[in-house]
C-alpha cells in the first residue's frame, strides 16, 4: 500500500523526528473508536495494565485511567495497531518494515494531568536503532485540552538522563532536562490525524485545562524491522501481518545522556555506562 505521507513529510520526519499525517483515520471510525474504548474502560476492571478506577476520585485519571496493551486481549485493538494505513505511514518513515510492541489508550478527561517531557526510548530500549510512535487523535487536541508537544529536532540527541518531574502537572514523575534554548511546540491536530515521531524525540503534554472536552488518544509503538532487542515488557512482538517475531530482552543498559556546561557553552556529555544502569534499573 502507497503511504498517505508526502516526500516532504517524510523529509520533515528526518530532519526534525516527527510528522502528521492528516486525516488518516475518517471521523466515523474515531467516532467507533471512542465508543469501543469508552465502553472497555468500564467493563474490563483492574489490572496491571489497565489501572485501577475509583469512581470516586477527585483525580480525573483514576476515574479514567489510561490503558496499555489492550492489543492482547482486544482484536479491535490489535487491528487498528497492525492497520494497513498506519503500516505503509510507518514503513515510509523507517525506510524498512516496522514490528508492533505496544498499544495505549489515553482517556485524558477535563481537568488530567498531562505526561511530562520524555523520551520513548527510554522505555522502550529497542535495539540496534530506535522505537517509533503512532500517536492517533481521536478527539480534536489543541493546549487548551493537552494536546502533544514536540521539541523539534531533539530525536537527534541520545537518551537523556531523567530528573524528578512536576507532579501537579503531570502523572508521570520523570522528565528530562533540556539545554538554555531548547523549546516544546503544541502540535495541534484534529480527530483521525496521526502523529509519528522518532523513539529519540522530546515529546509530552500539558494538562487538559478544558471544562469539557476530553483528549483521548490511541497510541501504539513500533521498532525497526531488523531490531534484536527491546525492552521485555513489549513482548510478544508483532509483524504487521500479526505473525509474532522472536526478539530477545535488552537489559537495563541504554546509554543516556546529559547536559553539562562546559567553556560556557552547554554541550551533552555521555555518562559512563556505570552510572546509566543506577538510572535505568
Ligand atoms: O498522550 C499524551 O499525553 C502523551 C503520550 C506520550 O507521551 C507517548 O505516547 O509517549
Amino acid at each position: 500500500m502507497r503511504s498517505s505521507l508526502e516526500s516532504e513529510q517524510i523529509k520533515f520526519y528526518q530532519d526534525n523526528g516527527y510528522a502528521v499525517a492528516r486525516g488518516l483515520f475518517s471521523s466515523d471510525e474515531c467516532q467507533t473508536l471512542i465508543e469501543h474504548y469508552m465502553t472497555m474502560r468500564e467493563s474490563v476492571g483492574t489490572s496491571e495494565d489497565f489501572g485501577k478506577v475509583d469512581p470516586n476520585s477527585s483525580d480525573p485519571l483514576k476515574r479514567y485511567p489510561r490503558m496499555l496493551q489492550m492489543h492482547l486481549r482486544d482484536p479491535i485493538s490489535k487491528d487498528w495497531m497492525l492497520d494497513p494505513r498506519v503500516g505503509s505511514c510507518l514503513t515510509a518513515l523507517l525506510g524498512k518494515a516496522p514490528l508492533a510492541v505496544q498499544t495505549m489508550i489515553y482517556f485524558k478527561p477535563p481537568g488530567a494531568r498531562g505526561q511530562a517531557l520524555h523520551q520513548d526510548q527510554f522505555y522502550l530500549r529497542a535495539q540496534p536503532g530506535t522505537c517509533i510512535a503512532a500517536w492517533l487523535a481521536l478527539d480534536d487536541c489543541d493546549e487548551e485540552n493537552g494536546c502533544m508537544s514536540v521539541i523539534r529536532g531533539s530525536h537527534a540527541w541520545p537518551v537523556l538522563c531523567v530528573r524528578q518531574a512536576d507532579t501537579s502537572v503531570s502523572f508521570t514523575s520523570v522528565t528530562v532536562p533540556l539545554p538554555p534554548d531548547a523549546k516544546a511546540e503544541p502540535v495541534v491536530m484534529d480527530a483521525g490525524d496521526v502523529l509519528f515521531f522518532n523513539g529519540q524525540l522530546v515529546h509530552g503534554s500539558g494538562p487538559n485545562v478544558s471544562k469539557d472536552r476530553f483528549r483521548r488518544a490511541l497510541i501504539g509503538h513500533y521498532i525497526e524491522g531488523d531490531a534484536r532487542k527491546v525492552g521485555r515488557y513489549y513482548h510478544p512482538i508483532f509483524r504487521m501481518d500479526g505473525s509474532v517475531a522472536e526478539l530477545e530482552v535488552s537489559a537495563g543498559s541504554t546509554r543516556c545522556g546529559d547536559w553539562v556546561e562546559r567553556d560556557g557553552e552547554v554541550i551533552l556529555s555521555e555518562r559512563d555506562a556505570k552510572a546509566m544502569e543506577v538510572i535505568h534499573d
